[in-house]
C-alpha cells in the first residue's frame, strides 16, 4: 500500500497552511497505508510524524517510511510533544479535519495545542477525490470481487428466500471470493419495498417485482459500490418503461461524464431524462457520489454541486425512479474519470433481467 505522506506534504505546501493534523482513521490509513484505530499526524510541508500508542509501535515504525514514527504513552505527554514540535517548526495556525472531530475532541486540541486551529478538511478530501493509479487497481480489485460475487448469486435466488436471506448470501459470496468485509450493509428491497432507496432488508419471503440490491465490497481497505434491479417473474409494461428509463439515464450520464464537466450538470442531466419521460419527481436522491478508501467521499454530483469532474476521480452513477406503493429502479455503476471521458468499473450486464419466471 502506498504512502500519500509525500503528496500531502506538497498540498501543505502548495495551500499556504502551516501545519496539518490528521485525526480520522480513513486519512491516517490513506497518508501511511498503515490501518489503526487511534494515532494522530502532524504534517507540514517538509515533514511528518506520526504519534501512536504501544499496540501499533512497534509495526507503524518497521513499514512507515516517509513519517517519522513517535510512540505515545499519554494523552498529557502527546499534547507536549506535539505542542513541541509545532513551537519547533514556527506553526501558527494547524488545519484540522473540522467535520469528522466531535465538538469534544476539537475543544480538547483547542486548549491543549499551542496554535489556532482552522477548517483543513478540503485539504485531504481534494486529494482523495483524485485516485492514484494504485488506488484505481484496488478500486477495480474491489469492484471484482463484488461482481463475481453478484453474478454467483443470481443462480442461488429462490423464492424460499427473503431480502435478509439474499443480503447473507451475498455477504457470505463476497467473503469468499476475497473481500476482508462488506463495504456497507447490503440493501435488498423486494417488490412494493423497492420503493425506499435505501430499505432495510426483512424476512419476508420474495415474491414477484422488482429485486433491488445495492452492495459493495471492501477489499485492502477499498470499496465498490453497486447496484442492479432484478425481476422477479415477468414484469409489466409500466415497470419495463421505468426501468428503461433508468437505464437510459445511467448510460446518458456515463457518455457525458468526463474531465470539466460540473456535478450538478451530470446530475441535471439524467434529472431531465427522467422528467422528460413522466417522472419528474421520483428520483428523490442524488445521482453520484465519490468513492474510495469512503463509501461516501468528493466528489458529488447533486443539484447543490459546485464540485467539478477532473481526472481520477471515481464517482458512482445511480439515477434510481421510485414509486411509492409499487416499486422502484436503480442501477449504479462506479466510473473512473480519464483524460477524454470515463472508464467504467464495473461490467455487469445491464439490461432488465427476469429470474424465476
Ligand atoms: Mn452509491
Amino acid at each position: 500500500m502506498t504512502e500519500n505522506i509525500p503528496r500531502i506534504r506538497e498540498k501543505v505546501r502548495e495551500s499556504g497552511a502551516d501545519a496539518l493534523l490528521i485525526t480520522s482513521p480513513q486519512n491516517r490509513f490513506y497518508a501511511t497505508g498503515f490501518p489503526s484505530s487511534a494515532g494522530e499526524i502532524i504534517v507540514t510541508a517538509d515533514e511528518a510524524v506520526l504519534y501512536i500508542d504501544s499496540r501499533y509501535f512497534e509495526e507503524a515504525r518497521s513499514r512507515i517510511k516517509t513519517a517519522r514514527v513517535e510512540q505515545l504513552v499519554n494523552r498529557a505527554k502527546s499534547f507536549e510533544v506535539m505542542g513541541e514540535f509545532l513551537k519547533k517548526t514556527g506553526a501558527r495556525t494547524l488545519a484540522v479535519e473540522e467535520m469528522s472531530l466531535s465538538h469534544g475532541q476539537y475543544t480538547v486540541y483547542e486548549k491543549n495545542l499551542p496554535v489556532e486551529l482552522v477548517p483543513g478538511q478540503h485539504l485531504m478530501s481534494e486529494l482523495r477525490a483524485v485516485k492514484s493509479p494504485e488506488e484505481l487497481e484496488l478500486l477495480k480489485n474491489a469492484q471484482a470481487v463484488a461482481s463475481r460475487s453478484f453474478l454467483e448469486l443470481i443462480p442461488r435466488i429462490s423464492r424460499d428466500m427473503s431480502e435478509r436471506d439474499v443480503a447473507t448470501e451475498l455477504l457470505c459470496l463476497m467473503l469468499r471470493n476475497g473481500a476482508d468485509d462488506k463495504a456497507f450493509d447490503t440493501i435488498s428491497v423486494n417488490a412494493e419495498h423497492s420503493s425506499s432507496p435505501h430499505g432495510h432488508p426483512d424476512g419476508r419471503k420474495l415474491k414477484n417485482g422488482f429485486l433491488t440490491i445495492d452492495f459493495g465490497a471492501c477489499v485492502a481497505g477499498y470499496n465498490s459500490d453497486t447496484t442492479r434491479t432484478l425481476c422477479i417473474g415477468e414484469p409489466t409494461a409500466e415497470m419495463e418503461r421505468v426501468y428503461n428509463t433508468v437505464l437510459k439515464a445511467q448510460l446518458a450520464v456515463i457518455d457525458a461524464a468526463r474531465p470539466g464537466v460540473a456535478g450538478k450538470d451530470l446530475d441535471g442531466l439524467a434529472r431531465r431524462i427522467i422528467a422528460e419521460a413522466g417522472y419528474d419527481g421520483y428520483f428523490s436522491h442524488s445521482l453520484s457520489h465519490g468513492l474510495g478508501i469512503d463509501v461516501h467521499e468528493s466528489p458529488y454530483c447533486s443539484t447543490a454541486s459546485r464540485d467539478v469532474l477532473c481526472r481520477g476521480n471515481v464517482i458512482s452513477d445511480e439515477p434510481g425512479i421510485y414509486i411509492t406503493g409499487k416499486f422502484g429502479v436503480r442501477i449504479e455503476d462506479c466510473i473512473y474519470i480519464t483524460d477524454s471521458g470515463c472508464e467504467n468499473l464495473c461490467h455487469l450486464p445491464k439490461e432488465l433481467q427476469v429470474i424465476l419466471a
